[in-house]
Order: C-alpha cells, then structure tokens, then sequence
C-alpha cells in the first residue's frame, strides 16, 4: 500500500477513503508513527500552503481536518500501545479566546508520534486552565497556540498565571501558531518558539534534554 494514496485522501477531505487507508495501512504493518509523520502531517501541511496561495478556502481546510482527525482516531490507540515510556508530558492548547486547533492538533499529534504523553486541553483555554492541568499532570511542557493577532497577548497570560501559581520553574513554555515569531516568544518570556509542527517536536526535545 502506497501511503501517497491517504496523504492525498487528507488533502481531498475523503473521510471515507481515509478510513478504509488508515485501517489498510495498520493491517499491511505500517507503524502508527510512520502513517502520522509521512501521510497525514504533510497532508495537513499542503492544505495550509494551499489555503495560503488561495487555492482552497475554508470548508476545503476544516474537511480536510475532519478527514485527517479521523485517521488520527484509528492511529491513536497504536501510537500509545508504542510508545513504551514518555520522553515527557505535555499540556497543549489555544489561548483563549481564539478557536483556531488545527495547527495546535498538529503538534499535539507529533508530540504524540515522538512518544510525548499529550493532554489537550482543546482551544479557547483559560490561563487557569492551562494552570490547573499542569497541577494535575505533572507536565513539563506547555504547548499554546494562537492564529489570532488579538489573543496573542493571551499567551503572556499564561504564562504570568504559571508564575503566579509557582509553577514556571517547573515547565518549559512553548508558543506557535502563525501570527508568533521568534521574537515574540522572546518578548513574552517563551522558553521556544515552534514555527512548525516539525519543529515543535525538535525543540521540545531539546527543552527536556532528550534526543
Ligand atoms: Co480563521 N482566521 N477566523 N478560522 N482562519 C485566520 C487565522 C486569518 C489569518 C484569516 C484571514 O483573515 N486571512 C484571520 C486572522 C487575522 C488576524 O488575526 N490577523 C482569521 C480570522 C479573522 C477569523 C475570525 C475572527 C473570522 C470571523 O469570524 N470574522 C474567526 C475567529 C474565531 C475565533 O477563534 N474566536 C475565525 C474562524 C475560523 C474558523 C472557525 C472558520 C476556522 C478554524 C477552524 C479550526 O481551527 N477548527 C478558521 C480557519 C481554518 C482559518 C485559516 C483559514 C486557516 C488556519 C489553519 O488552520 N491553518 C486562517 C488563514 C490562514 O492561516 N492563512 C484563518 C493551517 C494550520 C496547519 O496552520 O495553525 O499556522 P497553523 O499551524 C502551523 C504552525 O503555525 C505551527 O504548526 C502548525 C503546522 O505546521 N503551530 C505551532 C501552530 N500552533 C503551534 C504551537 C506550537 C508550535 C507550533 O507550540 C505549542
């Protein structure tokens, strides 16, 4: 089985193609981490070039995301019966008042595929949220995403609120989504900035010390 043929699935937004492939693939022996990393992450990668020059539009972008969720669906039992231990635990969201996830999807599921243990929190996550799953988790990493030029400063919040909470020494913050540079990370006191979901999995790894 060619993976080439789920990638394009994704790219089509075929929920139903992308169910028979991803059942296909786990039965020709594909590990769960190879379909993730060579189908549905590039898959996902294209629609968002795509959606930048204009050559599809929105419904295009959220079946295509539905399609992708669903493979991730079937995948996601396989990739945790994989992973033996966690290289680490990471807490994941989209700032608050921002409901954009399909780019905070995406590293979640990297960071899975890296064999990070990921509590997504989902999007429109309140500081204290973010807080209170940290408590509970015992995370080391803080993943938050923003699309949104107006909830940018949410990020800060939350990082504020880790420090109100004592916990900022404890974890390692990482910010993303497409209005976030390098230098607003630095502005806001990030301990990363992931400018990809490929990278999000590099420096996070590089935030814990594991290679
Ligand atoms: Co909206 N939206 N949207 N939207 N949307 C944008 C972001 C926008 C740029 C479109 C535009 O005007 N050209 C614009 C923002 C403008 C701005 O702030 N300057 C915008 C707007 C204005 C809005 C609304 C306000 C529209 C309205 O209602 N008037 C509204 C806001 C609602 C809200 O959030 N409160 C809105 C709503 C929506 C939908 C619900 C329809 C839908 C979101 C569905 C969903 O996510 N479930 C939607 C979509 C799909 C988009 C676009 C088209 C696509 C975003 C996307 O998913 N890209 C977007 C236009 C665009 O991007 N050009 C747009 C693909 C995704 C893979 O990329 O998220 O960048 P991205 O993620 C990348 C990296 O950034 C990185 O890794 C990912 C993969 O490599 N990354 C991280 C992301 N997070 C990371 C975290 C990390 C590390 C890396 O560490 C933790």
């Amino acid at each position: 089985m060619d993976l080439n043929a789920l990638k394009e699935a994704v790219i089509n937004g075929d929920l139903k193609g992308c169910t028979i492939l991803t059942e296909v693939a786990i039965q020709a022996g594909y590990a769960p981490q190879k379909v993730l990393t060579e189908a549905l992450v590039p898959a996902m990668e294209v629609v968002g070039e795509k959606f930048r020059c204009n050559e599809v539009y929105v419904p295009e972008v959220l079946v295509a995301a539905r399609a992708m969720k669903k493979s991730l669906s079937l995948l996601k039992p396989l990739l945790i019966q994989t992973g033996a231990k966690p290289v680490g635990v990471a807490v994941a969201g989209t700032v608050k008042g921002d409901l954009h996830d399909i780019g905070k999807n995406l590293v979640c599921m990297m960071w899975e595929g890296a064999g990070f243990e990921v509590v997504d929190l989902g999007a429109d996550v309140t500081p204290d949220k973010f807080v209170q799953a940290v408590k509970d988790t015992g995370a080391q990493i803080v993943g938050i995403s923003t699309l949104l030029t107006t909830t940018m400063l949410g990020m800060r919040d939350v990082i504020q609120a880790l420090e109100r909470a004592q916990l900022r020494e404890k974890v390692k913050v990482m910010v993303g989504g497409a209005p976030v540079t390098q230098a607003y990370a630095n502005e806001i006191g990030a301990d990363a900035y992931g400018e990809s979901a490929a990278v999000a999995v590099e420096k996070a790894k590089a935030l814990l010390g594991v290679a």
